[in-house]
């Protein structure tokens, strides 16, 4: 018996992913491969660059879906007296708010 097809439902919503992860490792970088946007900045030294949580979207045409994905501070963070408790209060918030 074949499998059952996706719900139809569930091709028309939006998707949000929220990327976390250590400082440094790529995140804003993957997500400017996808949206080419540029309020995402990439980091260029052993700082940490992103200092809040931003969304940028976009949409997938193979899917159907129009894609938040949400851009958040690493841990680990380089700023003094930024604790990963810090960073996950912040991210928390915010999804709470979405
Ligand atoms: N070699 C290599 N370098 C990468 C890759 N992805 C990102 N980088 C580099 O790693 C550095 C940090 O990239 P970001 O995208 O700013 O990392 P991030 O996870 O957003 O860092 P924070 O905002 O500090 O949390 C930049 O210099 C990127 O060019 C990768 O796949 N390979
Ligand atoms: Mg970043």
């Amino acid at each position: 018996m074949p499998l059952p097809a996706s719900p139809p439902a569930s091709r028309s919503k939006d998707v949000m992913v929220a990327i976390m992860g250590p400082t440094g490792t790529g995140k804003s970088s993957f997500i400017n491969l996808l949206t080419n946007d540029e309020n995402i900045r990439v980091g260029h030294s052993t700082e940490s660059e992103t200092n809040r949580v931003l969304t940028s979207r976009y949409f997938d045409p193979e899917s159907g879906l129009s894609v938040t994905l949400v851009d958040t501070p690493g841990f680990d963070d380089s700023r003094e007296g930024c604790s990963d408790v810090h960073i996950l209060e912040n991210i928390t918030n915010f999804l709470r708010e979405e």
